[in-house]
């Protein structure tokens, strides 16, 4: 069968594809523009694709033959699950390989906008470091405080057990409370979101994007905040009104943030990149050759799965596809 590949992978993973299928892949380090995706998915039986390729109805459409979608990634909110279902085509994703890395990332930016890691590095480098004093550029004490997670999953309690190596106190907010066991285990109090952003001095977002999130934290909710609050963001751009963070930090009614991801990806809100206390990454919460190698293989898993008609391992709509086949 033809399949396209929109993101270069390894070769050693892509062979595992070509054993018994027709691979054209996106070779550049970058992803596909709009046109060479539609162009790329016509005819095709199979795609492995990424967070930058938008799969919509018109993309659909080209190829009516598309037996699956495979996501290289957790998030899928750049897919439109219910067209793909309605098609009875099945989508997977990468759960649970990304976990750690992700929640890695989210401890280096509380503690690079804690200890001001990133802004220490600069004036070091640019010969700005003269002398040591007591009061000199001193930073926000991580071990011991609040830290708020917003979005109890995989990734959130990853966090969380890693806040507990540095005796912080958690309170979790999301869509389903956990079992007390769970709340035990991981020293965790559920708060009601107000009351979370009230208490927290660290704010760590983990939730999907989906309509109830675009926009979770506003102008409103970063009023909420402690002045001194830190708010991490390692999920989606859009769960942050940008605009609102830019002038909540211009006018320090927050303490910072650190960001790996952005609302317009990958542009900054205006104002943003002129702030000290951000720490700004470019999307690279899963980005350690361990988890992309993983995250690779589970795609073309669930890929190689799919296109045999069977159910991937990590299925998002199986239900729905067997409903309209059944039909
Ligand atoms: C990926 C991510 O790098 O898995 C996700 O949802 O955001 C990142 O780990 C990205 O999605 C690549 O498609």
């Amino acid at each position: 069968m033809k399949i396209l590949v929109t993101a270069r992978l390894s070769d050693d993973v892509v062979s595992l594809i070509e054993q018994d299928h027709e691979v054209e892949m996106n070779r550049e380090n970058r992803p596909m523009e709009r046109g060479a995706l539609l162009a790329g998915i016509a005819g095709k039986q199979g795609v492995l694709c990424s967070i930058s390729d938008r799969v919509d109805e018109e993309f659909l459409a080209l190829a009516p033959g598309l037996k699956i979608i495979a996501n290289f990634g957790v998030g899928f909110d750049h897919i439109d699950i219910a067209a793909a279902s309605r098609r009875g085509i099945p989508v997977t994703y990468t759960p649970g390989v990304l976990t750690d890395a992700t929640a890695d990332i989210a401890f280096a930016l509380i503690l690079a906008v804690s200890r001001r890691v990133v802004e220490g590095d600069r004036m070091t480098r640019e010969g700005g470091f003269r002398f040591w004093a007591p009061f000199h550029f001193l930073g926000r004490q991580v071990s011991g405080k609040t830290l708020g997670i917003v979005g109890m999953g995989r990734i959130g309690e990853a966090v969380a057990r890693r806040a507990a190596g540095f005796d912080m106190k958690i309170v979790y907010h999301g869509r389903n409370r956990l079992d007390p066991a769970d709340e035990q285990r991981l020293r965790a109090r559920y708060l009601p979101l107000h009351e979370l952003l009230r208490e927290a001095d660290f704010v760590s977002l983990h939730v999907p994007l989906t309509t109830e999130t675009r926009h979770l934290i506003g102008l409103e909710e970063l009023r909420l905040m402690k002045p001194s609050a830190v708010l991490i963001n390692t999920s989606r751009g859009p769960v942050v009104n940008e605009a609102a963070l830019v002038e909540a930090l211009q006018e320090g009614r927050i303490g910072g943030a650190g960001l790996d991801v952005y609302e317009n990806e990958p542009e900054l809100a205006a104002g943003l990149s002129g702030l000290e206390n951000v720490v700004l990454l470019p999307h690279v919460g899963s980005a350690t050759i361990e988890t992309r190698t993983k995250m690779a293989l589970m795609a073309v898993e669930n890929l190689l799965v799919g296109l045999r008609g069977e159910q991937p391992p990590n299925c998002l709509n199986w239900s729905s596809v067997m409903g309209v086949k059944g039909r």
